[in-house]
């Protein structure tokens, strides 16, 4: 009789639930898909908020040790590179470049970005158009990407040669600077950064998975997604 794969992703197709797809995908190990249903609000359930107390995506269950739950999309992302072996580098000083701009990503690109995206995507469209909010959070987000294309000068990758968690981490949100409306003019290690990564078969399967978003990118039907965020995340 086949066994259950060891990992559990409960997950829905945005710049954190892509994540740990990226990762299982790249990985190439077996495990289980659970999407989340935002307009059921599933995510605040009381089964999901017993997994994880934020009502957020992802969370990750590991049936190979104890039923073991991770949030926290960073946090996945560094439980299954440690368990799998792969996508952390190995030396010290190597993980340690790992964690600064691993939590770059979480404390930083990902907050910033996601509140210009909120401002300009769920509350405008609403008839709440905060220019205050969305000044500052735009030019904040441009800000951390310049950040980002000095740290990509020179490397391949956000570590250098190695792909790694980090890529991983940033991608999503990086991929998505439409929906946030940032720009991305002139800051070219970013944009042949992108390029490469747009090209690995096993991104291009996570971000089809649980289903795409091409609203995110500028493409599709953006009013119809910007109504939809909007239903699922009013204030
Ligand atoms: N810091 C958390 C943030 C997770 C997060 O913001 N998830 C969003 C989707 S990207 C979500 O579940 N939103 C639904 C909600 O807040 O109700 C992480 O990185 O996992």
């Amino acid at each position: 009789m086949a066994t259950a794969p060891d990992i559990q992703l409960f997950t829905a197709p945005t710049m954190n639930g892509w994540k740990p797809l990226i990762f299982l995908e790249e990985a190439g190990v077996g495990y289980d898909l659970v999407p989340i249903s935002f307009d059921n609000r599933e995510q605040n359930s009381a089964w999901y908020t017993a997994l994880n107390p934020m009502g957020q995506i992802p969370t990750i269950v590991d049936r190979g040790n104890s039923n073991l739950v991770v949030f926290q999309s960073g946090a996945i992302l560094w439980y299954l590179a440690e368990k799998f072996g792969c996508f952390l580098p190995q030396d010290a000083r190597g993980r340690t470049q790992a964690h600064i701009w691993l939590m770059f990503q979480m404390s930083s690109i990902g907050p910033m970005m996601g509140q210009a995206m909120y401002f300009q995507r769920i509350a405008e469209p609403q008839g709440h158009r905060d220019e205050y909010a969305i000044a500052r959070y735009v030019r904040e987000s441009r800000r951390l990407l310049e950040v980002l294309d000095n740290q990509l000068a020179g490397r391949a990758y956000l570590l250098g040669d190695e792909y790694s968690i980090v890529d991983m981490a940033t991608y999503p949100w990086v991929r998505s600077h439409y929906w946030a409306k940032v720009s991305v003019d002139g800051l070219n290690n970013i944009q042949s950064w992108l390029q490469v990564l747009d090209r690995r078969p096993a991104i291009v399967r996570a971000m089809q998975l649980p289903e795409p978003f091409p609203a995110f990118f500028g493409d599709g039907d953006v009013t119809a997604a910007e109504e939809l965020n909007s239903k699922r995340f009013s204030a």
